[in-house]
């Protein structure tokens, strides 16, 4: 496929057969610019394959699938009802329906297969629990070698279990994600020692930009798409995926993306208000998968918001857990708390009044609540009983 490497910030172009993740001259994020061809058709390969037209890989023979994607899209109508927006349309797009139980798939099939075909024999992440899961499973199957790193004592005991099965080699760093963030781009200055995979690289995007192709094919044109920020990748890739797929008519219009984060670890929800963008040096919250105080995509994010004409806010641990249970006791949807994220977002939106009749509003949650029973179990230990208590 016809495509390079363009910085975001001084525009400067890099072949596609040098491995780089930033810029070489002012270090900043990189795109992966596709040259578009006049048509794009689709495929039948596995998982998100099947939109191989607009993916930058070379070598088909490569591609290291687990039938990742295709994830459902739900219309909640008894979420919308106890929200009092029972005329507009409230849909959740669940990603935790994944292979590994989060989004973290889509990138990583691209970021693995793209290792392949680079030739690397090991390839490295930092994570707050998910990108390591899904990491370690597509090295597995690509017979590679995983090096995690994650913040010690940090990360859900579910995405441990996840990272140790697949098989990675499985390191702690003191501190936040945002330190071991830094342990890996160290590790991976020479790119022939270790590849990197975190969302720094542009290939992980170019995965996630189905989630956008996706809605825009099970639910057509929609007006708000809402999605939990982290490290700020993800829904950069969404917008990229809408704006794609009306660059080739195959969806109406593009939406609004709407960003949510955590209210103790949310720097880029207060650059939105303030104009000033300041990394968290102790980013705390519920949401482990979102507990990032210095989010490596943020400029992505920012130019995602102002060119839908989006924006992004932040909500409480409370919040959180309070829309967690909701979804899962009204419409049988089990998420994280991260991902949960996005229902406490819409509940905020639907507060101010920002919601209106008719209107079409997806909330992506992002990876499964099996990841994380501890954040559910801790708060529901009182309402187990004795069964001898039960009289009917
Ligand atoms: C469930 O696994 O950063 O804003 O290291 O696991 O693209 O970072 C996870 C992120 C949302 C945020 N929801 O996405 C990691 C990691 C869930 C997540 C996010 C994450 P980005």
């Amino acid at each position: 496929m016809d495509y390079h490497l363009q910085c975001i910030s001084c525009g400067a172009t890099y072949h596609k057969e040098e491995i780089r993740y930033v810029c070489d001259k002012c270090h900043d994020l990189l795109d992966v610019n596709i040259n578009y061809a006049k048509s794009f058709s689709k495929i039948a390969l596995p998982g998100i394959w099947k939109y191989r037209g607009l993916l930058p890989i070379d070598d088909e023979s490569k591609i290291v699938s687990l039938q990742e994607g295709n994830t459902p899209s739900y219309e909640c109508k008894n979420l919308a009802k106890e929200l009092h927006i029972a005329d507009s349309h409230v849909y959740v797009k669940n990603e935790g329906a994944n292979p590994t139980g989060s989004f973290k798939d889509r990138g990583m099939t691209l970021g693995v297969t793209k290792a392949l075909e680079y030739g690397a024999k090991k390839v490295g992440c930092a994570s707050t629990g998910n990108t390591s899961a899904s990491m370690a499973a597509y090295c597995a199957k690509a017979g590679i070698e995983a090096t995690v790193f994650i913040p010690s004592g940090k990360i859900a005991f579910g995405k441990l279990a996840q990272a140790l099965v697949y098989g990675a080699s499985v390191y702690e760093v003191d501190g936040s994600f945002d330190d071991a963030m830094r342990t890996v781009e160290d590790m991976c200055k020479d790119s022939s020692k270790m590849y990197l995979l975190n969302s720094m690289n542009p290939f992980r995007l170019e995965g996630q930009k189905t989630i956008g192709f996706e809605i825009a094919e099970q639910i057509g044109a929609v007006d708000k798409v809402i999605v939990p920020v982290g490290n700020a990748a993800n829904i950069a890739a969404i917008w990229k995926g809408f704006v794609e797929f009306k660059r080739y008519h195959m969806v109406k219009k593009l939406p609004q993306m709407i960003g949510v984060q955590a209210e103790g670890a949310s720097p880029v929800a207060k650059f939105w208000q303030t104009g000033k963008f300041v990394p968290e040096e102790h980013p705390e919250t519920i949401a482990s998968a979102i507990r990032i105080g210095n989010p490596v995509n943020w400029k992505k994010t920012v130019r995602a918001l102002k060119e839908s004409g989006g924006k992004i806010f932040s909500v409480t641990d409370k919040e959180i857990l309070e829309a967690q249970s909701l979804l899962a006791s009204r419409e049988g949807i089990f998420v994280e708390p991260a991902s949960a994220a996005s229902i406490a977002g819409l509940q905020k939106l639907v507060k101010s009044g920002e919601i209106s009749k008719g209107e079409k509003v997806v909330c992506v949650t992002t990876g499964n609540g099996l990841k994380d029973p501890n954040a559910v179990v801790d708060q529901f230990k009182g309402k187990i009983k004795k069964a001898s208590e039960l009289k009917l």
